[in-house]
């Protein structure tokens, strides 16, 4: 993308109603802006993150055996009566009536409407387990939206949902699931620490929530600093194996991890004092077991192997999209902007033209931008080289590559890091390498 004639707008000034650090950086970085109180239009710089996480998510889901769907946001209230949430969700749920006057809502989460979905598509316990998930808008009318996408209203969620024939498959599905989850926030560039949580709304007994570690995170949390070192992307687990499922899960869960709610002094204690990690964090997962809570209550069963209805145990299990963009920000940013990991940065590089119209750094610059104009940034604007810097710092691009007028004549690219600052001088060649690499 050439900034010159993209919508990328950049602000100096930091932005009156952001208290928070992702939040004014979002803006700074022309990411969003908002339309209403807690809901935000996404522009190209912003989108792009979005969809590149969304990509991670998709494809973990993928790999661990669940099936992307694609469900409505505006549900039928009669779904909800049928489960008995109708009236327990209280004013978050945004309730509107047609002109019918029919009781409709924006969809806050998934758990009626899938229930009623697979119970018209699925006859046997044969045909069990399934895994479904979507990626999909959801509208939860908080009364304090803050913090930009952080808590929004209208928020970006992977939200899945599984159906098993008894206790043992449903935890075996869990199990899965916290392993996809724990792969897909690695690849995501961040540390989301899995902590043993309370069910509420949803309802279940067992559950987890992933919480990033920022210091402007909602809950309190208390962990062992091992869980930090584990490389969940290299351990050796045959999905398809209860016993392995097992070994891992109980490895994984030996280590302490609580958020202040669920937290125990006397579990804590036993952790050693060098590895005791408190602070706060930012919850960006969510996953639980409930059960037949859905299946029971909406009367939703398959037949069983002795031909008696059998009503699955099923599971759900959440992702923040749009608030994982913020999260990650929290999570990496240096005083001058964003540090995006590059796994989910909007442009993998960015080329700085330290001389707009001087004939051998314009060319050098379209010969760079020519091999990857979707995945790199060109910053061809006649400004001068300081705001370009500023810009490519805060934007958080993870490498820049800077053409001046000295190195375009002898053939030469400076190439900054973004993360660790690091400069080093390429030649062309090089330059060329460099984004072969990032594109792959
Ligand atoms: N049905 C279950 C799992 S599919 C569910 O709704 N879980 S949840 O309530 O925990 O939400 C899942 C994730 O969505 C949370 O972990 C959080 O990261 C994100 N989330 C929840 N509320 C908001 C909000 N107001 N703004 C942004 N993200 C949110």
């Amino acid at each position: 993308m050439r900034l010159s004639r993209s919508f990328l707008p950049t602000l100096k000034e930091n932005p009156a109603e952001a208290q928070i650090t992702s939040h004014r950086l979002m803006l700074r970085a022309g990411m969003i802006r908002q339309t209403s109180a807690g809901i935000y239009a996404w522009l190209p710089a912003g989108l792009r993150v979005l969809e590149n996480i969304a990509n991670i998510v998709r494809e973990e889901q993928d790999a661990a055996g669940a099936q992307e769907v694609l469900m409505p946001t505006m549900q039928s209230a009669e779904l909800w009566k049928r489960s008995g949430r109708y009236d327990d969700y209280g004013p978050e749920m945004l309730r509107i009536r047609d002109r019918h006057e029919r009781d409709m809502l924006f969809g806050p989460t998934n758990e009626e409407m899938i229930t009623d979905i697979f119970g018209q598509v699925v006859k046997s316990y044969k045909e069990l387990p399934q895994v479904l998930y979507q990626i999909q808008w959801k509208f939860r009318d908080e009364v304090r939206p803050r913090f930009g996408v952080m808590r929004g209203r209208e928020f970006y969620m992977k939200d899945g949902y599984s159906f098993d024939l008894d206790t043992a498959s449903a935890v075996d599905t869990y199990r899965r699931m916290m392993l996809a989850y724990l792969r897909t926030f690695q690849r995501l560039g961040v540390r989301a620490i899995p902590m043993r949580a309370d069910t509420g709304p949803i309802g279940g007994e067992l559950s987890h929530e992933f919480l990033i570690l920022a210091p402007t995170g909602e809950s309190g949390v208390f962990f062992d600093s091992a869980l930090e070192d584990q490389d969940w992307l290299a351990e050796a687990v045959d999905t398809a194996d209860r016993a392995s499922l097992e070994k891992f899960f109980t490895r994984m869960t030996s280590f302490y991890a609580a958020t202040d709610e669920m937290h125990d002094a006397a579990a804590w204690a036993e952790v050693p004092a060098d590895r005791q990690r408190e602070g706060r964090g930012i919850e960006v997962g969510h996953i639980f077991n409930f059960g037949r809570k859905y299946t029971q209550s909406m009367d939703i069963a398959v037949s069983g192997p002795d031909g008696a209805p059998l009503y699955p145990e099923m599971g759900s299990y959440g992702i923040g999209v749009s608030r994982l963009v913020a999260a990650i920000i929290e999570a990496s940013h240096d005083e001058n902007g964003i540090i995006w990991p590059q796994s989910v940065a909007p442009f993998k590089a960015v080329i700085i033209n330290l001389k707009n119209g001087d004939a051998q750094c314009d060319a050098l610059c379209e010969q760079l931008y020519g091999t990857a104009p979707r995945a790199l940034l060109y910053d061809d604007r006649a400004e001068r080289a300081g705001a370009k810097f500023a810009d490519a710092d805060l934007m958080g691009h993870p490498w820049q590559l800077i053409v001046g007028p000295r190195g375009a004549k002898e053939g030469k690219v400076e190439v900054k890091n973004r993360r660790t600052g690091e400069r080093t001088e390429e030649t062309v060649e090089g330059a060329l390498a460099l984004i072969a690499k990032l594109q792959g």
